[in-house]
């Protein structure tokens, strides 16, 4: 076949590095930057047999590390509908970068082809959209990818540029959306809805006070200008670590992983004084812009945290509320729509707690978005946080078309409404995104009338701990019940059990990190002595 030859000129230039074993594990394949150019290369060769197996469907690939330190680096796969690759793809994405020469490249490439009946040779043409965040190595990575497609003719390209990763996703499901459904296919279509849905939503309580943004040093700076433009007056935003230029600044010392994990606020934060009233809010984006982490000082000047927990509360409520006056049920009745949350075991107890008492289904799910969001598709609105802060809202497609027939009966039921239908374009559905959840969190306490200091208040997080233990192989351990529960090694999940059961209040698990070569152990507590001496307890038996 005439692409072959080119395919073999163009590997030759991206050997596989020696010694490195590469696997597509939970955000893609991610490590030092400077080790994956063949597997750009190789990604190239599964976004375009991904395209090609979907009808040619525009498939998304994301150059990005997210929240690691900015010489590590990473690239995923998107889905048509802006979803994460299908997981049973994984395992060729692997099988693919692996491969130790040209030949055998070629061969694996051509079996696999064979073996998920895609034609090569078939004109079916593949279309691809790719981005790149703002690190450093990502320029070569994009060349390396390019080197990749160019082997193929008549495909479909589109170069986003340096992007957030929401945006990548967006635009991938809007490119495959029936008749511009779900928004104008471009960044500027991306602005555009989000920006227009919030001014809808915000009517006449703006402007809203200023909100200062931490944005990692990374693509988020970028992101909340140009969203700053789009929004106008509404709602002021300062953006703080914003150098995306000076060398090692990309989620160091700031951004959302560092705040949740700290619990504290960033140094530079810190100094900059800002956060001197109780009702100034703050937030942290992480360094491709899909988390965010709110913050606050309360009471005598004492950090409060406002995680991907308190979010989901916040936003489920709301959306219960907006449903209830909505009156979606036969002749202006009530009802009928489930807003339902979904969490990960590291939601804090609290938060769990304190839905269920209000009525809210809850569903625990393993770490990772591809099982967040999955569940939450079950219900009529499905709300996913992490408690890290990545999540999203679903409106499902038949409650959307519920809400375009509706005929409301009040003046209440038409406002609600309409809210939920600028809401479901607010939210970026494909997948977690800190600037459309900024704006959601700002809308909702718009609404509300509320200050961070209102919010903080629906529960109080049990006092938590995350550690990190390494250890010989983590992949001795194997887990169930939502991570949960240890089955192997052997034996250790019933010491973990006893461990608990000395300590008030006590809740602790153990699982295989999905992007790191440790395990991690979660604690939580009544006290914090409690749940110092738990998470000590633990990691040393998981030792
Ligand atoms: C990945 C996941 C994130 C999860 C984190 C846990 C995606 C896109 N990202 O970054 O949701 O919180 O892994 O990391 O699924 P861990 O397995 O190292 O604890
Ligand atoms: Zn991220």
């Amino acid at each position: 076949a005439v692409f072959l030859s080119a395919l073999q000129k163009a590997a030759d230039a991206y050997p596989k590095p020696q010694g490195v074993k590469f696997s597509y594990g939970t955000a893609g394949f991610r490590t030092l930057g400077e080790r994956l150019p063949s597997v750009m290369f190789c990604c190239a060769l599964l976004a375009v047999l991904r395209s090609k197996k979907l009808g040619g469907a525009a498939i998304g690939v994301m150059i990005t590390a997210s929240h690691n330190p900015e010489q590590d680096n990473g690239v995923k796969l998107v889905d048509p509908s802006g979803e994460m690759l299908d997981p049973t793809w994984e395992s060729h994405a692997t099988l693919l970068a692996n491969c130790t020469s040209t030949e055998s490249l070629i061969t694996t490439f051509i079996d696999l082809a064979h073996h998920l009946r895609v034609e090569l040779d078939a004109c079916a043409p593949s279309s691809i959209i790719y981005a790149r965040d703002t690190r450093p190595s990502g320029k070569k990575l994009v060349e390396a990818f390019e080197a990749g497609l160019s082997a193929f003719q008549g495909l479909k390209v589109v170069d986003l540029g340096v992007h957030t990763t929401p945006v990548l996703h967006y635009v991938v499901r809007a490119t495959n959306a029936r008749d511009g459904e779900q928004g104008k296919p471009t960044v500027e279509g991306y602005y555009e809805r989000m920006a227009g849905a919030f001014k809808t939503l915000i009517g006449n309580r703006g402007p809203l006070p200023t909100l200062y943004v931490d944005c990692a040093n990374g693509v988020g700076a970028p992101a909340i200008s140009t969203l700053s433009s789009y929004l106008g007056t509404s709602l002021p935003l300062q953006a703080m670590n914003d150098s995306t230029t000076t060398p090692g600044a990309l989620n160091s010392q700031c951004g959302a992983d560092y705040v949740k994990t700290r619990q504290a606020l960033p140094p530079s934060v810190e100094d900059a004084g800002l956060l001197d009233k109780p009702d100034t809010r703050s937030c942290s984006l992480d360094g491709d812009a899909d988390r965010i982490i709110y913050y606050y000082l309360g009471e005598g000047g004492k950090f409060r945290l406002l995680d991907g927990d308190k979010i989901a509360g916040l936003v489920a409520l709301f959306l219960m509320d907006l449903v209830k006056k909505a009156k979606l049920g036969q002749e202006g009745g009530e009802d009928t729509a489930e807003v339902g949350v979904v969490q990960t075991a590291y939601a804090n107890g609290s938060s769990t707690k304190y839905l269920k008492g209000r009525g809210v289904p809850v569903t625990c799910v393993p770490t990772g978005v591809k099982h967040l969001h999955h569940a939450a598709q079950k219900y009529d609105i499905g709300v996913y946080f992490e408690a890290n802060g990545h999540g999203t809202v679903l409106f499902s497609p038949s409650f959307l078309s519920t809400l375009a027939v509706h005929e409301p009966t009040s003046p209440d039921s038409s406002t609600a409404t309409k809210q939920l239908l600028a809401l479901s374009q607010l939210i970026n559905q494909a997948v977690g995104d800190a600037l459309s959840d900024m704006l959601l969190v700002e809308v909702v306490l718009a609404h509300r009338g509320w200050t961070a200091v209102e919010w903080d208040a629906a529960y109080e997080d049990l006092p938590n701990r995350l550690v990190k233990v390494e250890v010989a192989d983590r992949f001795l351990f194997e887990t169930t019940d939502a991570e949960r529960k240890l089955t192997s090694p052997a034996g250790l999940q019933a010491v973990l059990d006893e461990a608990v059961g000395k300590v008030e209040m006590g809740r602790s698990f153990v699982r295989p990190s999905g992007t790191e070569d440790c395990v991690r152990v979660y604690a939580e507590a009544k006290t914090t002595a409690g749940v110092d001496t738990l998470a000590t307890t633990v990691s040393d038996l998981v030792k």
